[in-house]
Order: C-alpha cells, then structure tokens, then sequence
C-alpha cells in the first residue's frame, strides 16, 4: 500500500492531522495500536484554546463542541480561604477557552474520518517505521496475522509519549529535557452539576492543590494533588470529595454537589521536550514530543498547534512545492511549546504543595497569588497564557 503521509496514533494529534491533510487533499492513513474504543476510554483533558476550537470547526468536527461545550470567559483562584476571578475575557479583548473533554473531541474527529470514508488501521500490532533518513520511509505493522508495509513519503509520529517514533529515533540525534514533579493529580469524573459553572477554579492550600472543572452542566471533573507514590484504590470517593471541601474556599466547598464517580484515576506530572521535532521524513508531533503538567491545560492545546503547524507544511511541499514548511516546523513548534512549557511549569509550581517547601514556601506563594489578582499586569500575563499565546 502507498500514501503520501503515514500517521501513527489515533489521539487527537493524529486524528486532526489527517483531517486537516483531508481538506488539503493530501493522502493519508492513521495507524493505531489500541481499538478505538479503547482510544475514548482515556479520560483526559478538558479545557480547549479558541485556536484548537477553531481548527475543530474548520475540519467539520466542531458543531457537537458548539452546542455541548462551555465558553468561560474567567478562571478564580483559591488560597487563604479566598477566591478570586480573573476576567480572562476582559484582560485579552474578549479571548475565552472552551470546556469540551478531550474523549468528546475524539469522537467528533474519529466520527468525521469515518463519514469522509478515510482509512484508519486499529488495533494494529508491532507497528515499526523504517528508512525515514531516505525518501522512501515505510511503516510496518501485524494485523489479523498478516504484516503489512505502507510505503509513504511521510511519517507523522502522533503516538504519544509512549510511542514507537521517538523511541526509534537513534539517541545521539535527539535531545531530551525533562522534569518530574514529585506529586500526581488524582481526579474524578462524576454526573453532577459542577460547582462552578461559570469558572475552572485553581485551588492553593498548604494540604495540597485542587482544580474544579466541568464537562458539560451536568458532568463534572474535580482534580486534588496527591502524594507520587498514591494508589487510586487508596481513595474513597468519601475521602475524595471531603478532601477537595478541605482545599477550597467554606462558600465554594459547601456548594459542591457529590455523587457517585464515573471515572477515578491518577495521572503523574512531568515536563517534557524532545528536540528536535523533525528527523529526515519522520516528524513528530504532541504528546510524543513535548508533555506538560496538565496545571494550565496546554497538553491538548499543544497538539493542536503543531499539526496545525506540520500540516502546512505538508501543503506547501505537496501543493506549493517548497520544503520551507518541512524545514521550518521543528524550530516553528518548539517556540510555541518552551512557551507553553513555561506557563505549565510557572502556574503548577505557584499552585502545588512541594514536599521541601516548608511553611515559607508557603508564604511566598501565597504573597505571589496576592500580588497576581492585585495587578492588571500580572493578572494579564496569566489571561494571555491561558487563553493560548497567538499561533
Ligand atoms: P495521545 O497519547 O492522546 O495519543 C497517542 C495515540 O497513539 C494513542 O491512541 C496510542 O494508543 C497511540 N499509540 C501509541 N503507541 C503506538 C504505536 N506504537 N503504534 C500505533 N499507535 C500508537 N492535557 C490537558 O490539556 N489537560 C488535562 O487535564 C490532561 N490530562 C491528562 C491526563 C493523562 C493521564 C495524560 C496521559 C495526559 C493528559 N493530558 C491533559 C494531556 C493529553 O490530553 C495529551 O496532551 C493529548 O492526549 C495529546 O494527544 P496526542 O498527541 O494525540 O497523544
Ligand atoms: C479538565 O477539565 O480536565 C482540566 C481543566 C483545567 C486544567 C486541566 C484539566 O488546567
């Protein structure tokens, strides 16, 4: 089998990729490893930047994101018993995120690529890639007992950071730079109104962090920083809820509506880039290159950005016939993501309990949060950030 670009991964990377190479006119199929109900199982992000909401719609796969999903227009902060809004609307002339879970956002892309009548392989094994220092890349992978060969002119690695691209990159030709955090992020997912329908709140406490979100009015997503080493058995949805009470402001905590979980799991943090993002024929895109802390809910965001970038790339080397997009997309995205790494490590580095910090690592975050909410300049560095800094 021939196409021209060979995507491997059916998360959002891959699936928006192949739509946006669709409306180009670019051939293109989707490996993945999993099937894909396994690939919406995943609960992950939830927040979404107008750039993201925008490609979504241009691909055809935004109209259930506009009637579903929630506009926001500010985020509060919790500490000292306090919150705080900040009118990131107001302080970015009208900019507002998106709530629209990351597993709905699948479903619309991969519903799409169905309707368009586009090949995708699930639940392929032994996916391998090969010869993508030559013109002549090629994807190898089992299926029902057969192995098969794509050959292609490109390779998208859009396989998480797990994958199989970036692993088969050879070591002396990548660079890897990475921070774990010393803490996880346990939350939950439950069928009742969130506590805050108006506002994602970020929530400082010296018991730890903890984050109110929503997926739509009547499901809600609720996150609480735990210790590293925590297993999700260990919590109770009890001991869930009356903790999150524990870490928000008595008005909010009170507020809150609890129920049953629908979703309970524990994600580790980390920061994550591997530069660069493009070797020979092979590029690599989203989680499989960069990962951040889901602090200021860049993950999602970020993928979107860089195949938005790689797939101009790809038209104006198939459409336009210059190399320029291929050759520029590696630095193009890699500013884009240090910047987001930035704000995802600077918001959960103010936001979490850091078992070192001690009560004066306390204080000074607390005299950060006080000086943020008091100052329209600081106030707008984090609106402009959360929203999504310019494509
Ligand atoms: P993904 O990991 O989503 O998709 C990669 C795909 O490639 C998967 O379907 C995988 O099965 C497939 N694959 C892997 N190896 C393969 C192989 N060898 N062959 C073929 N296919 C292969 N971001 C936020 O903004 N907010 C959040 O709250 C948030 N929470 C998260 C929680 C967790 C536990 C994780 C892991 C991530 C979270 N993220 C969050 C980040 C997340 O949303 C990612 O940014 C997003 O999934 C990136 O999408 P992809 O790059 O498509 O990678
Ligand atoms: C979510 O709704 O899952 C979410 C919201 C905001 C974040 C991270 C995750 O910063």
């Amino acid at each position: 089998m021939r196409t021209q670009v060979a995507i491997i991964g059916a998360g959002p990377s891959g699936l928006l990729l192949g739509a946006l190479l669709h409306k180009a006119g670019i051939d293109n199929i989707i490996i993945e490893r999993q099937s894909g109900d396994y690939v919406l199982g995943r609960i992950r992000a939830g927040i979404l930047e107008q750039g993201t909401v925008d490609l979504l719609k241009q691909v055809g796969a935004g109209e259930r994101m506009q009637t579903e999903g929630t506009v926001h227009h500010s985020i509060e902060l919790v500490f000292k018993n306090q919150r705080h809004a900040i009118d990131v609307h107001g302080l970015t002339d009208g900019k507002v995120v998106t709530a629209y879970g990351q597993t709905e956002v699948t479903r619309d892309l991969m519903d799409a690529r169905q309707a368009a009548g586009l090949p995708t392989v699930y639940e392929a094994g032994d996916v391998s890639i090969h010869y993508f220092d030559s013109a002549q890349p090629k994807v190898r992978y089992v299926k029902d007992g057969q192995t098969h060969e794509i050959a292609c002119d490109f390779i998208a690695g859009c396989d998480g950071f797990h994958g199989v691209c970036r692993a088969s990159v050879p070591k002396a030709s990548i660079q890897e730079f990475e921070r774990v955090y010393p803490f996880g992020w346990l939350g939950v997912l439950a069928d009742v109104p969130p506590v805050s329908p108006h506002a994602i709140v970020y929530g400082n406490h010296e018991r730890g962090f903890s984050l109110c979100s929503m997926r739509s009015l009547t499901r809600s997503r609720y996150y609480i920083q735990c210790a590293i080493d925590d297993k999700v058995e260990q919590w109770s949805d009890q001991a869930f809820w009356d903790e999150l009470r524990l870490r928000l402001d008595p008005k909010l905590a009170e507020r809150i509506i609890t129920g049953p979980s629908i979703e309970k799991s524990i994600a580790p943090l980390r920061s994550f880039v591997a530069e660069p993002m493009r070797f020979g024929r092979l590029f690599l895109a989203g989680d499989a290159a960069h990962i951040v802390p889901p602090t200021g809910a860049k993950g999602l965001n970020l993928a979107a950005s860089d195949v938005k970038y790689l797939s101009d790339a790809f038209v104006d080397y198939y459409i336009d016939k210059t190399e320029a997009g291929i050759d520029g997309y590696s630095e193009r995205s890699l500013r884009r993501v240090w910047k987001a790494e930035r704000f995802s490590w600077s918001l959960t580095t103010l936001m979490h309990r850091f078992p070192d910090a001690g009560g004066f690592g306390q204080k000074i975050q607390e005299a950060e949060l006080e000086y943020l909410v008091s100052s329209k300049a600081a106030s707008t560095a984090l609106a402009e950030n959360y929203v999504g800094l310019p494509l």
